[in-house]
This record gives structure tokens, C-alpha cells and sequence, in this order.
């Protein structure tokens, strides 16, 4: 069940190769003849981690749009849906390696490779107005400052950050007090600080890949998952779970990232094209996951009239957060000096914006 580490290089080459993503490639992209206007036609590869019709897919279907039309059609974009490529840390690998230009890379996994992305998965630490927290994501130089240089290190460049909702738990009973996590087995992703996460309230945390969540839960092999509303529905995690509780406890943050090689290859034209268009798709996204994830909410009660779905009160969140602030600890342990100057960089940007 878990992701093993060591297999990963092959199995993500022999992908590669399978796809014929290596053979054709100039400057990792593949490229042909053109119209006859003397301009080469490039192709960029996006990979995301989660199926058509989801947040992540309408941002890169939006990244899309906007890089064809302004490259007038001279540059394509392909997006691949969850599964076309691999696991989350498969599409990571693709990225660094060149084999693909983009993807979306989730801190829930890819604290492995980045350690300091795991800011994102600490509790109770991002502010709980959504436009803040989009604001914060979009627009602080100091958090791209800090974060750029970890990913750069790892062959990466951080293009852009968003939120996909608020993670809630769905578990087979509710879950309204850190002791009712007492034994229960939580999937979570990847990323090792999850461990650390649900272990402060109790709970044995399971990591596990997204696609084997559903059976997973459906065969009692885990007891619980935590998730946007969109995908709880979309994967039909609803069907098999009996209560859903919204914690606000931590938002779901997404990474959309660049191979550094390529980018570094890329003139100075595309690159503006590029980066515009990052930024605008998330801007997009922030309105559509908030909507998406409204609707579906409202799509669940309706097709199980009988699911228990509870809003935590300040007083209960509270016990939440303060059950989680010694992972903060192990976060800097795990993330170093870089790791530290993160998550000040984001407590004074949350203390200043409330
Ligand atoms: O739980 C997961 O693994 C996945 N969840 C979402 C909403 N997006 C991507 C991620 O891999």
C-alpha cells in the first residue's frame, strides 16, 4: 500500500519511456514542423492529481486556454487526469526530470522531496477568512521567497500556489473532540509530518495513495479520510463513511510546478506567457473551488439524507488546535533553518492580515 521510495525512478522512466514522453523532446518538449509560418509548435505536458472535472483540473484547463490563445496556437497544452501518469510522486519525478513541463504537486505529498512544503499541512495555522488565505497563497513575495529556493534545490520551480477548500474529515462516526481520533486509522497522503499530525490527537494515521482510498475504506482496511468537500464527492468517498466533520483545521494547498530546466531553457516571451497564465488560472480557481465545493456539499445531503455532517464550535476547534501546536516542533525539526524561516514568514503574514 505504501509507496516505495526505491522502485519509484524505474517505475517512473519506464513510464516515461512507455509514453514515448523522452524520444521527440526538444528542451523537454515535444515540437513539430509547424503550419507553414516557419514556427515551431511545441507541447506542454501537465500532469494533475486528480480526475477530470475537479479543481485541480479546471485550473489546468484554464492554464490551457490562456497559453494557446496567447501563443496564438503556437504552443499546446496537454493535461493529463489522475492515473494517466502515476502517483502523485511519480508526476513529481516525471517534473524533475524533464520528462513532462508541469504538474501539480500537492504538499500532502511531496513533503518527502521538499520537507518545508509541509507547512501546509499543519493544523490551525492558515487564517480561517478564505480571502485571506487567497490573498496569502496569490500574493506574498515573502512566502515565494522562502519557498522558491526549496523547491528550486530539488530540480523544481514553484509556479504558483492555491487552495482547493478546506480539508474535512469523513470517518465512520463523527468526529467532534481530539479523543474521538482515539485508534482510528486515517488515511492520509504521503507526506511524513501527516504521521505526526493525526498522532497528537491519537489517531493512527495510514498513509496511502488517493486512488485506493475508496476501497480502502469500502473493505476496512482504514477507518476514516480527510479531504475538500469536491472530492469526497467525486470520488464517492461519502458512500462509504457515516459522518463528515468540518474542522476548518487545515485548507487543502495545491503547488503547481515547472521542471527548473526547462523553464530555465524557456525565452523570455514564453516564460511571461507562462507565468501569466499560472497566476491568472489560479485567480480563476480560488472562485471555482469555492463554488464547487458549495454545491457538492449540497449534492451529498441530498443523495444520503442520512449522512452526519457537523460543523465544529470555536470551543471544539480550539481543542483541536491546541492538541496540535507541539507538531510545529516537529516541523522545524523536520524542515531545518529553511523550515523555521517559513513558518515565521507565514505566522507574521497570518498575524498581520487578522
Ligand atoms: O488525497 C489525495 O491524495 C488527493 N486529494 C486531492 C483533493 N487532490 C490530490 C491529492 O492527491
Amino acid at each position: 500500500m505504501h509507496i516505495r521510495k526505491g522502485s519509484l525512478a524505474l517505475r517512473t522512466l519506464a513510464l516515461a519511456a512507455s509514453l514515448g514522453l523522452l524520444a521527440a523532446c526538444s528542451n523537454g518538449q515535444d515540437s513539430q514542423e509547424g503550419d507553414g509560418s516557419g514556427e515551431e509548435q511545441v507541447t506542454w505536458k501537465f500532469a494533475i492529481e486528480e480526475i477530470q472535472g475537479s479543481v485541480q483540473d479546471a485550473y489546468a484547463q484554464e492554464f490551457k486556454r490562456l497559453v494557446e490563445e496567447r501563443s496564438q496556437g503556437r504552443i499546446k497544452v496537454t493535461v493529463y487526469p489522475y492515473g494517466a501518469l502515476g502517483t502523485s510522486a511519480d508526476l513529481t519525478e516525471l517534473v524533475q526530470t524533464g520528462s513532462i513541463q508541469f504538474a501539480m504537486a500537492s504538499p500532502g505529498h511531496l513533503g518527502s522531496v521538499v520537507p518545508e512544503v509541509q507547512l501546509f499541512v499543519l493544523h490551525y495555522l492558515f487564517p480561517e477568512d478564505e480571502d485571506q488565505l487567497h490573498a496569502l497563497l496569490s500574493d506574498d513575495q515573502a512566502l515565494y521567497d522562502t519557498l522558491g529556493p526549496a523547491y528550486r534545490d530539488r530540480q523544481l520551480e514553484l509556479l504558483s500556489l492555491f487552495t482547493e477548500g478546506w480539508m474535512v474529515w469523513t470517518a465512520n462516526s463523527k468526529i467532534t473532540q481530539p479523543d474521538d481520533f482515539q485508534g482510528v486509522k486515517i488515511r492520509t497522503m504521503v507526506s511524513p509530518l501527516l504521521l505526526d499530525a493525526y498522532e497528537a490527537y491519537g489517531a493512527n494515521p495510514t498513509p496511502m495513495a488517493y486512488s485506493e482510498v475508496y476501497s480502502g475504506l469500502q473493505l476496512k482496511m482504514i477507518d476514516a479520510q480527510v479531504n475538500p468537500v469536491f472530492a469526497i464527492e467525486e470520488m464517492s468517498f461519502y458512500e462509504v463513511t457515516g459522518a463528515m466533520t468540518l474542522a476548518r483545521h487545515a485548507p487543502f494547498v495545491a503547488s503547481v510546478i515547472a521542471s527548473r530546466a526547462f523553464l530555465e531553457r524557456l525565452d523570455e516571451n514564453d516564460r511571461e506567457i507562462l507565468r501569466a497564465a499560472a497566476a491568472e488560472a489560479g485567480a480563476e480557481t480560488f472562485t471555482v473551488q469555492r463554488e464547487m465545493n458549495e454545491r457538492r456539499l449540497e449534492k451529498i445531503r441530498e443523495r444520503r439524507p442520512g449522512y452526519r455532517i457537523v460543523e465544529l464550535t470555536d470551543e471544539q476547534r480550539a481543542r483541536f488546535r491546541e492538541a496540535s501546536l507541539p507538531v510545529r516542533e516537529r516541523f522545524v525539526e523536520m524542515a531545518g533553518e529553511s523550515g523555521r524561516r517559513i513558518l515565521e514568514t507565514i505566522e507574521r503574514a497570518v498575524a498581520e492580515a487578522s
